[in-house]
């Protein structure tokens, strides 16, 4: 019944991602500021892949369902999702993901270091491996897909760097979509380079640990201002920040297009 209102239709219930996520603490900020726990609206904790196809579900048969959304990702191109306002700026405008290296790298590693640091790349760029990696590809073979169609922007990545041989170069992530897409090219550009490179997925507080000592050289999943907030803060004085890898990032609420009457995060009430 599309006359209930739209707690009701969805339970009061919000479906989230893994219980670490950075917009998982901003949702249940998001749901004090908005004054949401008032009717009992709840997060649940799942994961990307339990999230995305509850979402399906609902989708197909045009159900209401309010979900934690961010891009770039696949779900924004294969469902036609919109971000609840946020006229609170509970979750920022708009979020930048750094790359994050351990203390003296530069002097250990000069030649990833560097390599590191010129990385970028676009939100479009990103989400081609992930949509590639969505539709069955290794990780692997998407990263190295994506190397050799875009020869000239990789070139500038790596331009005048001596190659290694062999030296050991160890990067930490979450296996959240965009970051299994970017750990994945950054770790294939680095292998070209000769280096013998390990990616490890673990949770976000042990990525950051794993940076912070020593344990990791690099990683390229910091969503900030707002995303990794905590964890910036927490260890700002143990890693380096070598600045913006992907420009124009976004975390939010999302519906799908079809919850008409649904605009704004205050639309929940
Ligand atoms: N995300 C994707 C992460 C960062 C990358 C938005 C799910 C988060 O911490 O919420």
């Amino acid at each position: 019944n599309p006359k209930k209102p739209v707690g009701e239709q969805v339970d009061y219930t919000i479906t989230g991602i893994d219980a670490g996520a950075g917009i998982m603490a901003s949702t249940q900020k998001a749901i004090k500021a908005y004054g949401l726990d008032k009717d009992n609206w709840q997060l649940q904790t799942s994961s990307t892949a339990a999230m995305t196809s509850t979402l399906d579900k609902a989708y197909k048969k045009k159900l209401p369902i309010v979900i934690t959304g961010w891009t770039p990702h696949w779900m924004f191109t294969k469902y036609k999702l919109k971000f609840l306002k946020d006229p609170k700026n509970v979750y920022g405008k708009a979020e930048d993901i750094h790359t994050v290296t351990r203390k003296n790298l530069q002097k250990d590693r000069p030649e990833a270091y560097k390599m590191l640091d010129r990385f970028h790349w676009t939100p479009e760029q990103m989400s081609s491996v992930m949509i590639k990696v969505n539709n069955g590809e290794s990780p692997e073979k998407a990263a190295k897909n994506w190397i050799k169609n875009n020869p000239k922007q990789v070139a500038q990545w790596t331009k005048g760097i001596k190659h290694v041989k062999g030296q050991s170069f160890k990067m930490t992530y979450v296996a959240w979509d965009s970051e299994i897409a970017s750990t994945n090219v950054v770790a294939e550009v680095l292998k070209s380079l000769g280096y013998k490179v390990t990616i490890q997925a673990m949770e976000m507080q042990p990525m950051w640990a794993a940076v912070a000592g020593n344990d990791a050289d690099a990683m390229v999943s910091a969503w900030l201002p707002n995303t990794s907030a905590v964890f910036y803060k927490d260890y700002r004085s143990k890693i380096e920040d070598l600045g913006i890898n992907l420009r124009g990032a976004k975390v939010g609420l999302a519906v799908p297009y079809y919850m008409k009457n649904i605009n704004s995060i205050e639309d929940l009430k």
